[in-house]
């Protein structure tokens, strides 16, 4: 006889028989079925045993003590206690995405690789982008390095390009690299700050350590603030080798070009995303790749022999230097589209494990130190955070061409080899053997040399390049740097960090250094810092290391976010939507309740976010669309105000139709409208207003907002 119920779980009864009586079924139009309990698969435990109650745990008697019987309550709650794995000790934070590689031409003339043997060879591939310094769970717009590791799965085994978007690095040795790391994540004592170097941890460390000075220009400019993580370039940072049929050998440079071009935000946008969306950047790459518009990159190489390298300024050894594309252009050789979500963010992103040392035949390292450490690192990583050794058991860790080994058992093995026979040589006959013409063959370099703890004089010039990719900036760009090196040491406690810092921009640029020491407050100007190199070369600008010169000029795939309120101009919101889109771009509409607005033809229309959760931060330029009747309500909204005064001081373009106008006054910016602010649908017309939104910002009415002169 069935006993009473407390009524608190609607779907359990806590007798023994039957449990659901209805379930209810999404269909492909979204609507909701009820099916019958027989029609759904059958709840069971790991072990697959049926499970006919999970709403209520076995207990004696309705409010007595829980019993160890409950095998199934004791096998769900291990499991649950069970579910992390340590995160990465660097780039915890990541998002990936599944694709393929499309060779252009043959590379048989540098390269025996197998996937650059044939034009149009696809090969799929995995990529995870991340942050390096936040842990996990922290924002997406921190002020950081940005991970491109990029898992190719070749007919000759798994390719892992564990790249940056940054193409220089901190260190020349990785020895250094526990340091780096401890410097740069939160200091040990207080557990904060996360996700950022503003503290005086890292800029102690950075200011000790001469050899990150080019690096340092490089994160503290707009690069390591990307819009999206379509729109930044990725890069290999190492020299590596290409070998050819015939075992000759070339050194290559791998680059990735965003198809989009290059964005970045603002920093106080940054600051403003990371509240209003921490995970900006990870529904970007979602939204995008579900929607069918596939970000895509350009695999570029720089190719060069060692006459090349003796004869350049700089080791190509050394990772803190880069080749400028202007002395070497990078030759495009296939492309990278990214076009399926992961199924399941745990087992694919989240266990990924990429290894530099995972190379094909046909690609080979150099004897950059860093890239040597680096391939000792990797392996010992993915063990401590996947486990065991057969981590790569896991499907997105398996090749995808055939393979055939002699290692068996360890914790959670799954493919162990059968048969009689494990080891070889045998003489059953049985099991893989080795092949000197197909397996890998590390290309033979000559070496020599004392054995020792050494740094080379090659590798001494610290400021020369650091100089030059701040000499390549646009003015805009440069006041970012400047901005960023402020607030930075602004954060630093101890004033001997600051002066040292500012004793090495000395070095670099003596104006650069001059702005910074003078906002944080400097009476006098500290000495240079001692060189290694005493004299610092003038190099040329490399326009390629601006993002401002290598900006999209087009609006494809940037997002316009669209203000409306009641009356909204029916026919010339659906002109704008329709220009938009024609450039392959987004809209989304921001509405002051949520839900949606009547427009002036009478009918609804739905909004993507209400005001308060839709601010123009997310967003790449923006339009305020209103009505003579609903303006004096919005321009009470202190959101609608901010929605146009932030797009206004992040050098945003914004669009409006006359009836917005007291909305911009509010707003504190009527006064100061310039060639960005553009009144819809002007005499130009709609489309004319899309393409002009290509140019993404109006950087020079950036003096001004800073001024506070809008
Ligand atoms: Fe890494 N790095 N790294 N790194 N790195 C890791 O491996 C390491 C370096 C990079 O999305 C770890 O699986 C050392 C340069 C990316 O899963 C670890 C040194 C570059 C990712 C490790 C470096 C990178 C990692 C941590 C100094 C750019 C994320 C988790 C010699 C070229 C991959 C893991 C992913 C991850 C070690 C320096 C890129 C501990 C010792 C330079 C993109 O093995």
């Amino acid at each position: 006889m069935a006993k009473k119920t407390t009524g608190r779980t609607p779907r359990a009864k806590t007798d023994t028989a039957t449990i659901h009586d209805v379930q209810l079924q999404r269909g492909t139009g979204g609507e909701l079925h009820q099916i019958a309990e027989d029609d759904m698969p059958l709840l069971t435990t790991a072990q697959g045993g049926p499970v006919a109650d999970d709403q209520n745990s076995l207990r004696v008697g309705p409010r007595g003590p829980l019993v160890v019987d409950d095998f199934h309550f004791r096998e769900k709650i291990f499991h649950f206690d069970h579910e992390r794995i340590p995160e990465r000790v660097v780039h915890a934070r990541g998002y990936g995405a599944h694709g393929f590689f499309e060779t252009y031409d043959s590379l048989a003339a540098y390269t025996k690789a197998d996937l650059f043997q044939r034009s149009g060879e696809r090969t799929p591939v995995f990529v995870r982008f991340s942050t390096v310094a936040g842990n996990k769970g922290s924002a997406d717009l921190a002020r950081d390095v940005r991970g491109f590791a990029v898992k190719f799965y070749t007919k000759e085994g798994n390719w892992d390009l564990v790249g940056n978007n940054i193409p220089v690095f901190f260190i020349q040795d990785a020895i250094k690299f526990p340091d780096l790391i401890h410097a740069a994540k939160q200091e040990p004592d207080r557990a904060f700050p996360q996700a950022q170097t503003a503290h005086d941890n890292f800029w102690d460390f950075i200011s000790l350590t001469p050899e990150s000075m080019h690096m340092v220009m490089w994160i503290m400019s707009d690069r390591a603030i990307p819009r999206s993580l379509r729109f930044m370039e990725g890069f290999g940072v190492h020299t590596f080798r290409f070998v050819n049929a015939k075992d000759e050998s070339t050194f290559v440079k791998f680059h990735w070009k965003p198809k989009l071009g290059l964005q970045s935000v603002a920093w106080n946008e940054a600051v403003k995303i990371n509240g209003a969306d921490p995970d900006f950047h990870r529904r970007d790459l979602w939204q995008s790749i579900q929607s069918g518009n596939y970000p895509e990159w350009e695999l570029q190489v720089q190719l060069f022999d060692q006459d090349f390298a003796d004869s350049f300024d700089f080791d190509v050894l050394d990772p803190t230097k880069i080749i400028p594309e202007e002395m070497l252009p990078p030759q495009p050789i296939g492309r990278l589209v990214l076009d399926r979500m992961p199924d399941n963010f745990f087992a694919e992103t989240e266990q990924v494990a990429f290894m530099t040392q995972n190379v094909p035949p046909g690609i080979d390292f150099s004897n950059d130190p860093l890239l040597q450490g680096r391939n000792f690192s990797y392996l010992d990583t993915q063990l401590k955070r996947l486990g065991g050794p057969n981590f790569t058991h896991l499907p997105i860790n398996a090749p995808k061409c055939p393979f055939a080994h002699f290692q068996q058992d360890g914790h959670m093995a799954m493919r162990n080899p059968v048969g009689r026979v494990n080891y070889q040589p045998n003489s059953f006959g049985e099991g893989p053997r080795e092949s000197p013409t197909r397996g890998f063959r590390h290309f033979p370099a000559e070496e020599q040399g004392a054995k020792a703890r050494l740094r080379p004089e090659s590798f001494a010039d610290h400021y020369s390049q650091a100089r030059q990719f701040y000499v390549s900036q646009t003015p805009p760009e440069q006041r970012h740097m400047a901005a960023a090196l402020t607030f930075e040491l602004s954060k630093v406690e101890t004033p001997a960090i600051r002066e040292r810092m500012v004793s090495h921009l000395l070095n670099i640029d003596e104006t650069l250094a001059a702005t910074v020491a003078q906002k944080l407050g400097f009476q006098s100007m500290p000495k240079p810092a001692d060189a290694a190199v005493p004299t610092r070369q003038d190099l040329e600008p490399s326009p390629a290391l601006s993002i401002v010169e290598r900006g999209p000029r087009r609006f494809e795939g940037r997002k316009l976010g669209i203000l409306i309120t009641d009356g909204v101009d029916a026919k010339l919101l659906k002109g704008l939507t329709a220009a938009v889109s024609k450039e392959k771009a987004v809209c989304e509409l921001i509405a002051p309740k949520v839900g949606g607005v009547t427009a002036s033809d009478g009918k609804w229309i739905n909004a993507n976010h209400m005001i308060d959760g839709g601010p123009s931060v997310l967003f790449d330029a923006i339009v305020v669309l209103t009505s003579a009747d609903a303006i004096e309500d919005l321009v009470k909204e202190a959101t609608a105000r901010d929605f146009v005064a932030d797009a206004f001081q992040h050098c945003k373009f914004i669009g409006y139709d006359p009836s917005a106008m007291p909305l911009l006054e509010k707003a504190g910016i009527a006064y100061a409208l310039d060639e960005g602010v553009i009144v819809l649908p002007g005499e130009a017309g709609l489309s004319s207003f899309v393409s002009e939104l290509g140019k993404l910002r109006v950087w020079g009415r950036e003096p001004s907002v800073k001024l506070g002169k809008a």
